[in-house]
């Protein structure tokens, strides 16, 4: 099957690509794309796409104790199989098999399958479905790397994860969130929620993100200095982007016995304006 899936139904056009199984279009039928990708994003095997919707696993960010290469893990640098696709949907397969090759794979000596399946509609749905297809236990950690374009950063609020306590990747330490979140600054934080997401872009678009399977919410935004550091990431890019992302992050890994499967997803639309 082809690298790259489209898909063009009344409802909604997407893009799916064997490379790292990473959607980089989600637009619903009438409405502006949602997921934000950059222009400058490299799409050579073996690189990480920048934007749409990276995967990673089995670790996220540094991985467990230290910092392990490659960050957020090898199956976004991986050509994954496109094993379906139809008008609707798109559904993707990577087994250990298939990675014996890439750098960090010595890291996580694991036989598993990993599946993504890709639901493009009035609603994007995401499922990842990590099986152990090994005889003996192990651990692992994950996320839907969601990104969102966003009208204006500075403009734009994300309720739900009031009352969360969070782990401030920026400023160091823990809090505790009050109310919406607003964005002044780099922000790098991992919330311990598994509640339902509102993003309001600063022109009264509203997205909502749906999880489930998913001990933490990360949301990142790397502001103008951070940005400008990335190849991939143009230097005016930071303002019109918003990360929420379904993780298992460090102490919420996953633990899977020979055979046992858990699924993370996000399920991603744009309610009416109220
Ligand atoms: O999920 C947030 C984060 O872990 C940030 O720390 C930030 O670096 C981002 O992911 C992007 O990571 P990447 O490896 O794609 O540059």
């Amino acid at each position: 099957m082809s690298d790259v899936v489209r898909i063009d139904n009344p409802a909604a056009t997407g893009e799916v690509h064997a490379h790292g199984a990473h959607v980089t279009d989600w637009t619903p039928a009438g409405a502006e794309p949602v997921l934000w990708l950059s222009p400058l994003a490299d799409l050579t095997p073996g690189s990480a796409i920048r934007g749409g919707v990276p995967v990673c696993f089995p670790w996220f960010g540094d991985g467990p104790g230290d910092a392990y290469e490659p960050k957020h893990g090898f199956a976004r640098n991986a050509i994954w199989t496109v094993e379906e696709s139809t008008d609707e949907s798109v559904r993707l397969q990577l087994t250990d098999a298939d990675v014996t090759d890439l750098p960090g794979r010595e890291r996580w000596p694991h036989a598993f399958t990993l599946e993504l399946a890709v639901t493009v509609g009035a609603e994007l749905l995401l499922e990842l479905t990590c099986t152990n297809s090994g005889d003996e236990d192990f651990s692992y950690g994950s996320a839907l790397h969601t990104y969102f374009r966003v009208a204006d950063i500075s403009r734009t609020t994300v309720a739900g994860l009031g009352g969360a306590t969070f782990l401030d990747k920026v400023a160091g330490g823990s809090a505790v969130q009050d109310g919406p979140i607003r964005f002044t600054g780099e922000t790098d934080r991992v919330y311990e929620s598994v509640a339902d997401v509102v993003v309001e872009d600063g022109t009264g678009r509203r997205i909502m993100i749906i999880k489930t399977g998913s001990a933490d919410t990360v949301v990142w935004n790397p502001w103008q200095v951070r940005a400008a550091a990335m190849a991939d990431f143009p230097d005016d890019g930071w303002s019109q982007m918003l990360c929420i992302e379904a993780a298992n992050a460090a102490g919420h890994e996953i633990t899977l016995a020979p055979g046992e499967s858990h699924t993370v997803s996000q399920r991603i639309k744009l309610p009416s304006t109220p």
